[in-house]
């Protein structure tokens, strides 16, 4: 019977040691452990032994039968080890490798002009507000001395949600919500920034999407010297120190007396070329002293409380500066246009 279970041992040690697989190692482990294997039927057998010989031989075949798993134990931790060496092989990063390049972004050009804009009002001591998009008529119109019959809606022919509630058509309801908010009446003097949007059909120099930056400022003594001054200081910060204003008498039903302001070429220095028409001088923006209707509808009684605001488009702005010609590019996310910026 020891023999036997040697060679048993023996043969199962052999077949273990050529072992690659785990199901390999699965087969080997039934036909010498299994229900079927000869082992069992050693154990089978141990019934028909003598009370003296049955302990003995139960040994034996437990000795061999613990030698043989772990043999199998073995493999077992050796197929393993295997497998994790060629996984970790494959998966080696050679760090020898240059990295793969990629491209580094930056601010979209109507983002650096918002920004521009913004640092030199902020510089000025403006706070800068924000407010939503989709706004109420009142807010949008009414307030601003639009009520819904006025003729002048019709140049901000709008996108409507219901009756009552719209596309914002130009950010200057956020200096109501601000006025209105300030209850003590405090001196106001803060810039809007924001998306707005008009019915229009898109074109070469309209879109009816579009960013304003808009300035008001509310207080006792405030006066039309004081917003030319800003205007004066706007235009030679945004074009060049040597630049000049011009104001002409235009309406806005929120400002009055209102104006457009013109800046002196900064392409031709006044001489006349393409830029400016010939006529030396390029509009850059609407302007004007708050309408007094709009003051008395914000709670500030105009004959305490006086201010000026102005308003203008960002892509405008933009497509001077960086000699833009169509203003559709700056929506396209065309990288070979967005890059140059
Ligand atoms: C309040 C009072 C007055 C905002 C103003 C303009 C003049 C103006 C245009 C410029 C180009 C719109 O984008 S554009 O088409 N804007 O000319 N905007 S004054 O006046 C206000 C705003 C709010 C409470």
């Amino acid at each position: 019977m020891e023999k036997k279970l040697q060679s048993l041992v023996h043969s199962a040690k052999n077949e273990i040691e050529k072992v690659m697989t785990m199901n390999q190692l699965l087969d080997v482990k039934a036909k010498y452990l299994g229900k079927k294997s000869e082992f069992n039927s050693f154990m089978q057998g141990l019934k028909d032994l003598s009370s003296e010989e049955r302990p003995l031989v139960g040994k034996l075949i437990n000795e061999a039968k613990q030698q043989i798993s772990q043999f199998l134990d073995d493999k077992k931790v050796e197929i393993e080890r295997k497998k994790i060496d060629q996984l970790l092989k494959a998966q080696t990063i050679d760090i020898s490798l240059p990295g793969r390049a990629f491209n580094l972004g930056h601010k979209h050009v109507l983002a650096k002009t918002v920004e521009e804009i913004e640092d030199i009002f902020v510089g000025l001591g403006y706070v800068v507000k924000e407010g939503p998009e989709v706004e109420s008529d009142k807010y949008n119109f009414e307030m601003l001395n639009l009520p819904k019959d006025h003729p002048a809606r019709e140049m901000q022919d709008s996108f409507y949600i219901t009756e009552e509630l719209l596309l914002r058509t130009h950010t200057s309801p956020v200096q109501v919500r601000s006025l209105l908010e300030n209850v003590d009446k405090e001196p106001l003097k803060i810039i809007c920034p924001g998306v707005v949007y008009r019915k229009d059909d898109d074109d070469q120099t309209h879109s009816h999407q579009f960013m304003q930056v808009e300035a008001l400022v509310v207080d006792k003594t405030t006066t039309l010297a004081d917003l030319k001054g800003t205007l004066l200081l706007l235009a030679r910060k945004l074009f060049g120190e040597n630049r000049q204003i011009r104001l002409r008498p235009s309406y806005f039903p929120f400002t009055e007396p209102s104006v457009e302001v013109d800046v002196s070429c900064f392409k031709c220095n006044g001489d006349g070329c393409s830029m400016c028409k010939n006529t030396g001088w390029i509009e850059i923006l609407g302007a004007g002293m708050v309408n007094n209707n709009v003051l008395s509808a914000a709670g500030f009684d105009p004959e305490i409380y006086q201010g000026f605001a102005l308003g203008m488009g960002v892509e405008r702005i933009a497509m001077l500066k960086y000699g833009i010609d169509d203003i559709r590019l700056l929506y396209q996310n065309d990288l070979r246009f967005n890059s140059q910026f």
